[in-house]
């Protein structure tokens, strides 16, 4: 079965909006497998992004994702990381459709809630910056 990781963002940890999130995602028959809470240094919020090292938002980004806690967690489902991008909506909550989680509760491109792997490649390798193979659940 197909599997994604999901970071809740600090400002929706700041905002209360955890529970929120994992009910949208659990609502769209996606399992959860693996949580828990951490605050990211820079290292790893380095390695997290470092696709994006070479773009003028990096730095800012990096501060922003490491600024407060954030949720990890692992869904599981049929086709989870497209689904996960559909109901998290595109990353410019301005851009965002209504009923999705950026739309409905991202603040601008930078502060939008949530974190979706893009691709399943990308999946498998984010999921092992954040999980051991024994932190992820079957049931
Ligand atoms: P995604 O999260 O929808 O996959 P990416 O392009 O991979 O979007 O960007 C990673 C994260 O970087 C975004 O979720 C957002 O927090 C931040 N970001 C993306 N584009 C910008 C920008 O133009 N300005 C500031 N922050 C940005
Ligand atoms: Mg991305």
């Amino acid at each position: 079965m197909e599997r994604s990781l999901v970071l809740i963002k600090p400002d929706a940890m700041q905002r209360g909006l955890a529970g929120t999130i994992i009910t949208h995602l659990e609502s769209r028959g996606l399992k959860l497998v693996a949580l828990k809470m951490l605050q990211l240094d820079e290292a790893l919020a380095k390695r997290h992004y470092a696709i994006h090292k070479n773009k003028p938002f990096f730095d800012s980004l990096v501060n922003y994702i490491t600024s407060a806690p954030i949720i990890a967690a692992v869904f599981e489902g049929k086709k989870a990381v497209e689904a996960i991008r559909e109901t998290m909506g595109a990353t410019d909550p301005a851009k965002a459709k209504a009923g999705t989680i950026r739309g409905d509760f991202g603040l601008d491109i930078e502060h939008n809630t949530v974190h979706g792997s893009d691709s399943i490649e990308t999946a498998e390798e984010e999921i092992k910056l954040f999980f051991t193979k024994e932190e992820i659940l079957g049931y």
